[in-house]
């Protein structure tokens, strides 16, 4: 069955402002808001919370294994999938067939080719990253770890590597003015999506 709907994946470094996006965007469009970063925690994929930092410590294996992904999800290689938690989780809200998701998490390459139709990458001045992440807590390790995905572009990379290069698109999350001028351009290509399904 052919989806009514898109599902959209809206990925980038912690703080590039996702959150604010999705919830937004689901606001704007009637779509449900997946924060995988709170199913992580909900289901347990993690292995409890960062002393340091307060926040929760996502347990690779577990996600990586739930998936049956280990490298690259969009690979043909894998053919072992033992306890794809993760994904049949997501599947199991028809995401696939019925689509108008919006996925919501610092990672993308996990997600099936098959389910998405536009990947999001927000990007984010690194002076103002810093501060919104110091904001949150983040500090040492885990802080700069996060400030090096961003200046080197890690995401924006995994995006492009797991997905078809015209579904993926980068935007500038720095103002106010830049939340609402991208969330205007993603209804507007909602829309778009839609007129091109019924003119088939
Ligand atoms: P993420 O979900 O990527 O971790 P977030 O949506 O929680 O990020 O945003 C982190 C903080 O930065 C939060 O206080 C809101 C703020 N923020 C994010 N994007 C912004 C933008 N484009 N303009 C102004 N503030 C923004």
């Amino acid at each position: 069955m052919a989806r009514q709907n898109p599902n959209i994946v809206i990925t980038g470094t912690p703080g590039v402002g996702k959150t604010t996006h999705a919830e937004q965007l689901a606001q704007a469009t009637g779509f449900q808001h997946i924060s995988v970063n709170q199913i992580v925690k909900d289901e347990g994929y993690h292995e409890g919370k960062d002393e340091e930092t307060g926040s929760w410590i996502v347990d690779e294996d577990k996600v990586r294994i739930a998936t049956g992904h280990p490298i690259h999800p969009n690979s043909t290689t894998h053919t072992t999938n033992p306890t794809p938690q993760l994904l049949d989780h997501l599947e199991s809200l028809s995401l696939a067939d019925k689509g108008g998701y919006i996925l919501d998490w610092h990672a993308c390459d996990l997600f099936p080719e098959r389910w998405i139709d536009l990947v999001i990458v927000l990007r984010c001045d690194s002076t103002l990253l810093y501060d919104r992440l110091t904001a949150r807590g983040y500090k040492g390790k885990k802080l700069e770890e996060n400030m090096d995905s961003e200046i080197m572009q890690v995401l924006l990379d995994e995006a492009r590597e797991s997905y078809k290069e015209e579904i993926v698109v980068e935007l500038k999350s720095e103002s106010n003015e830049d939340v609402e001028g991208n969330l205007e351009r993603v209804e507007r290509w909602v829309e778009q999506w839609r007129r091109d399904r019924q003119e088939e």
